[in-house]
């Protein structure tokens, strides 16, 4: 078994690495791929030491079983041929084919069998924020049908790469010694001290790209006509997102049944207890796989309706994590 990592040397790129090595993946051989500027840079795996090659079109995909792609979805689209001709299955971490039809959109938890048919050998990871509000929203789904879906995200600097996280950490820096923010790159305005409620390009209903992701693929992978309305914002914490998720099933739960599927399902953590200021913070979920929910309680604007909170790390189950599990379903499967 011979893997990949397209993109090597971002957030999600290491990220891989290091869960690769955590879960002793089954693989002999690793292969790294990187832009002009990442390229030539070594990072060690399990003791030794890789070179990051030159992303080209070339037959450096040639005896490459699996392929994972983070390096934006112009590169994954540009790539996908190259990196697919002979054969590798890649797993797209950018937004290039989520919702092509002969393309699958898997979380394990939630659709993990959708990955068998992918006829273009590629498999799409969704979206971070998708993920994490799906795996929570399954369990509660097989109790009653979820019809309705509003969320508000708190989304950290780490969805727009490590470059926005060292932005974050010196716009703070330059608050302190200067008085002021100067670098303002990554993001459209100033995060620190701040809220900004765009992530992603606006689109022509108003609602930004990020937000209809939540829309659109929600129902691909849940295979559920759920409507999704979304505010995505991105806030100041540095690492893991969160989510305020209402939502209305047909008929009416009990927030004790729905604490009991959460607590049995997988991929989740039920922290709740909120009368002794037990819930999720993002402070907690970094780092960590699961995601964590809290604050599960009737929407008193809704009979049919119950809201909870959730945080999860978004470089881990929000992507690379999540296209780990898929490759380790793909193994289990062909066994
Ligand atoms: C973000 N969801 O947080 C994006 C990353 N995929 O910006």
């Amino acid at each position: 078994m011979k893997v990949a990592i397209v993109g090597a040397s971002g957030a999600v790129g290491q990220e891989f690495l290091r869960i690769l090595a955590e879960r002793n993946f089954p693989m002999d051989d690793l292969v790294l791929f990187g832009s002009t500027r990442s390229a030539g840079r070594k990072y060690t795996f399990k003791g030794k030491e890789y070179e990051v090659k030159l992303l080209q079109h070339n037959d450096d995909f040639k005896d490459v079983d699996i392929a994972f792609t983070s390096a934006g979805g112009s590169t994954s689209e540009e790539f996908a041929d190259t990196i697919t001709k002979y054969g590798a299955v890649m797993i797209d971490n950018s937004s290039a084919f989520r919702m092509c039809d002969d393309v699958p959109l898997v979380v394990p938890e939630v659709n993990a069998a959708d990955a068998l048919d992918c006829p273009r050998r590629i498999i799409a990871n969704p979206n971070c924020t998708t993920i994490m509000m799906v795996v929570v929203l399954k369990p509660i789904d097989q109790l009653s049908h979820i019809r309705k879906i509003h969320i508000a995200s708190y989304q950290s600097a780490s969805g727009a790469g490590a470059a926005a996280m060292q932005e974050l950490e010196k716009q703070y820096k330059e608050l302190i010694e200067e008085g002021a923010v100067k670098t303002i790159d990554k993001f459209p305005h100033q995060l620190a001290y701040n809220v900004i409620p765009q992530i992603d390009k606006m689109t022509s209903n108003d609602y930004t790209k990020e937000e209809m992701k939540m829309f659109n693929e929600t129902r691909k992978i849940m295979h559920s006509d759920v409507r999704t309305s979304a505010t995505c914002v991105r806030v100041s914490s540095l690492r893991s997102h969160s989510e305020s998720v209402w939502f209305e099933t047909e008929k009416p739960l009990s927030v004790d049944e729905i604490r009991k599927a959460l607590a049995a399902a997988p991929g989740v953590t039920l922290v709740d207890d909120p009368q002794h200021y037990v819930y999720p913070m993002p402070l907690e979920s970094a780092g960590k796989d699961n995601i964590f929910v809290g604050r599960v309680r009737k929407d008193l604007a809704d009979d049919n309706g119950n809201t909870l909170w959730l945080t999860g790390d978004q470089i881990r189950k929000g992507a690379a994590l999540n296209a780990v599990q898929i490759a380790e379903y793909l193994v289990k499967s062909k066994k």
